[in-house]
């Protein structure tokens, strides 16, 4: 299997710690954003909406990190998507509150208007969009830290794929500066998921994104 991705990207860099964690071997080509490169003919026969990851598995195309992360999980028996309808279910809701909610309304605004902008040279925050984004980051994290009070991860007593999922944007917790301090039991939740050896081991280097 070859995953196309981002490395700095938190999408691209759950979906490698995942693989990693699984055993699942990938063969990985880094696509430059900043250079244009998931808009290429040649990138745009894989994911026609020229975004990272990307998977492709003989002629099977697959784009969408949270369908990839399932099709990886799918792979082999494992505890980190395990073969029981409510318990896929539940971490589908994670993955979809996520998508919607966690990601696009809370955290991404605040990663991108403090810390790509700066990284890639693009201009001060939009103010704007950062006050939405903390009171979005506000909701969402009261929502996640009240869930943790009664267990140690997202879906009962083991970590799963929604773990992976919702934690991946904490990774950036500092650089972005994002209000974490009122949740203890994010805290604590986002050390136990951070602690497994699968995300050091697929880490972008920033200096040198690929
Ligand atoms: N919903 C998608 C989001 C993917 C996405 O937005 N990827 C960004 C990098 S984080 C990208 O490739 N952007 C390139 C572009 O939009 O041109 C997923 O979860 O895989």
């Amino acid at each position: 299997m070859k995953l196309y991705g981002f490395t700095p990207s938190p999408n691209t860099w759950k979906v490698r710690a995942l693989a990693a964690h699984l055993g699942v071997a990938l063969d990985y080509e880094y696509v430059d954003l900043l250079k244009g490169a998931s808009h290429t003919p040649a990138f745009l026969a894989v994911n026609p909406t020229g975004r990272t990851p990307a998977l492709t598995d003989g002629d099977f195309k697959l784009w969408e990190a949270n369908a990839i992360m399932q099709y990886l999980a799918s792979q082999k028996p494992n505890t980190l998507w395990p073969d029981n309808a409510r318990t896929r279910a539940d971490i589908m809701r994670w993955q979809s509150w996520q998508l919607a909610h966690w990601g696009k309304e809370s955290c991404e605004p605040l990663i991108f208007n403090r810390l790509v902008k700066k990284l890639a040279n693009m201009g001060p925050p939009d103010e704007a969009a950062v006050a939405k984004g903390l009171e979005c980051f506000n909701r969402d994290a009261a929502v996640l830290d009240a869930h943790l009070a009664k267990q140690p991860y997202l879906v009962g007593n083991d970590v799963t794929v929604a773990d992976f999922v919702v934690a991946a944007p904490l990774f950036h917790a500092q650089g972005a500066d994002l209000p974490l301090a009122p949740y203890k039991n994010v805290q604590a939740w986002f050390g136990r998921v951070s602690a497994l050896p699968c995300w050091q081991q697929t880490a972008p280097q920033f200096a040198a994104a690929a």
